[in-house]
């Protein structure tokens, strides 16, 4: 059986976490993509826009396709961009849409096992703890875009 196209589908997902108590915290997912790279390219970033039902935060991030999955936020110091994995995660206000983006928090992905080409679907594992730490996951297919646009991720200094 062959793979159907819809694996590549839409850029636009959304997710509900499901499972959990009646009245859990839900957070849904949109415009999920990683950052295509080039075949010697060790890491990339995968950046998306989170929004919770109750005060939440992405707290981990899981992917098959890398060995070090990081919560990370970019931030400029004098002239240098800079990141930094994100102290106890990202906080996910109720109902405030939160972005990742380039140039701000995004899920780094180092220890890549092969080149991330343009039109993969990654799939991708959001830890979110609620204020009563409960966790849940949620899972995700980001979609590569191509390289270019945006800050650049390749060629950073990490720390
Ligand atoms: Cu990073």
């Amino acid at each position: 059986m062959k793979l159907s196209s819809h694996a590549l589908s839409p850029a636009f997902a959304f997710l509900l976490a499901s499972g959990g108590a009646a009245g859990a915290t839900q957070v849904s997912v949109k415009d999920p993509w990683v950052r295509a790279t080039v075949p010697a390219q060790k890491s990339t970033g995968a950046f998306m826009q989170l929004t919770s039902t109750e005060d939440a935060r992405l707290v981990e991030a899981h992917s098959p396709a890398a060995g070090t999955v990081e919560i990370h936020e970019m931030s400029m110091t004098g002239n240098v961009m800079k990141m930094h994995e994100v102290p106890g995660g990202v906080p996910l206000p109720a109902g405030k849409p939160v972005t990742l983006g380039p140039g701000g928090y995004h899920v780094m992905m180092m220890d890549l096992k092969g080149q991330v080409k343009a039109g993969d679907s990654v799939p991708l594992t959001l830890v979110i703890e609620d204020k009563n730490k409960q966790r849940q996951t949620i899972e995700v297919k980001a979609i590569a875009q191509p390289l270019g646009g945006g800050a650049p991720m390749s060629g950073m200094k990490m720390h």
